[in-house]
């Protein structure tokens, strides 16, 4: 491991802060390098606040992976805007994420404006530049800085990693001489039931649209290890209406099957062993806006 004194070390947590889809997400993952948050095509999609941790000779850096900042529409979307303002405040570096193919919009000029307003150091990442050409991703940059809010600006691209490597040594920068939070070989601080719940989730949103994948949520009933290596796992994916329900379970039941192969492969990555997977659709009317339930799956 590490040669550098324990007092020469750097580690610290560096929150991500960006409109809903910008590529947070991925760009945790690249820098960590490995899937700590689930990915996908649609705004909204990280729920909780995720630490990722990315571990280097002499630094440890604690990136937490946050919901894109929107306006809060019930009691899921208050919790994560409260769950991002207060972590904003606690980190020692913050991390905007604007996307270089949309350019500056009033979504980020909003966040902006917010970092602004707290003593937090901020590096920007223009993202998604494999999107943009030269003058667009140019545009951005500029528009970037002019909101005059972040120390230094890097164009990259969270999907082909270009770019990644330099804003990684910016962020390290950032970070106070201490010792590390987390063991060199930990990825992220997700409990297990949490890390699949979230597998299917994504699986589930990659097969919805429009007004249904904000609907969906999954809960864990059940996780047995059994003697042979085989872990069973037993998950309701919670939906609002029962049209959603109809979606979800898909004709002849063929979409939440679907769902839940795909899923199998991914938490078997995940844990490194054989998974059998039993995934059930549930209509639980207005969930987002129950307490209790959110609480309990970690949605705080
Ligand atoms: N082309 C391209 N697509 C990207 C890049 N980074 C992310 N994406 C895509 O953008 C979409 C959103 O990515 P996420 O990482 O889920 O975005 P997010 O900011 O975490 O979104 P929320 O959790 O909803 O706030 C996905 O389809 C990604 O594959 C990139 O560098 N280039
Ligand atoms: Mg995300």
């Amino acid at each position: 491991m590490s040669s550098a004194p324990l007092g020469r070390r750097r580690s610290g947590f560096i929150a991500i802060a960006g409109r809903p889809n910008v590529g947070k997400s991925t760009l945790t993952n690249a820098i960590v390098g490995a899937k700590v948050a689930i990915v996908s095509d649609k705004p909204q999609t990280t729920r909780r606040a995720i630490r990722g941790v990315a571990t280097g000779p002499d630094w440890q850096l604690v990136l937490v992976d946050l919901p894109g900042v929107q306006r809060p529409l019930d009691t899921l979307t208050e919790r994560m805007q409260r769950r991002v303002e207060r972590e904003l405040s606690e980190a020692d570096g913050c991390l905007f994420v604007v996307n270089a193919q949309q350019g500056v919009g009033p979504g980020d000029r909003f966040i902006a404006k917010l970092l602004a307003g707290s003593p937090v150091p901020v590096v920007t990442a223009v993202n998604k530049v494999d999107r943009a050409d030269h003058a667009r991703t140019a545009a951005t940059l500029q528009a970037a800085d002019e909101l005059g809010v972040s120390e230094e600006i890097f164009p990259i691209s969270a999907r082909t990693g270009s770019g990644v490597r330099a804003l990684v040594e910016s962020l390290v920068a950032l970070l106070p001489e201490g010792p590390f939070y987390f063991e060199p070989g930990d990825r992220s601080d997700l409990p297990e039931r949490v890390r699949v719940a979230e597998l299917i989730r994504e699986e589930a949103l990659a097969r919805t649209r429009e007004e249904v994948p904000h609907a969906v949520e999954v809960a864990i009933e059940a996780i047995e290890r059994r003697a042979d290596g085989l872990v069973r796992i037993e998950a309701t994916i919670l939906v609002e209406t029962e049209s959603q329900k109809g979606i979800l379970v898909g004709a002849g039941g063929r979409t939440v099957k679907a769902i839940g192969v795909a899923a199998r492969r991914s938490i078997e990555r995940e844990l490194g062993a054989r998974v059998h997977l039993e995934c059930k659709v549930k209509v639980r009317r207005h969930w987002r806006g129950d307490a209790g339930l959110l609480d309990r799956l970690g949605i705080e």
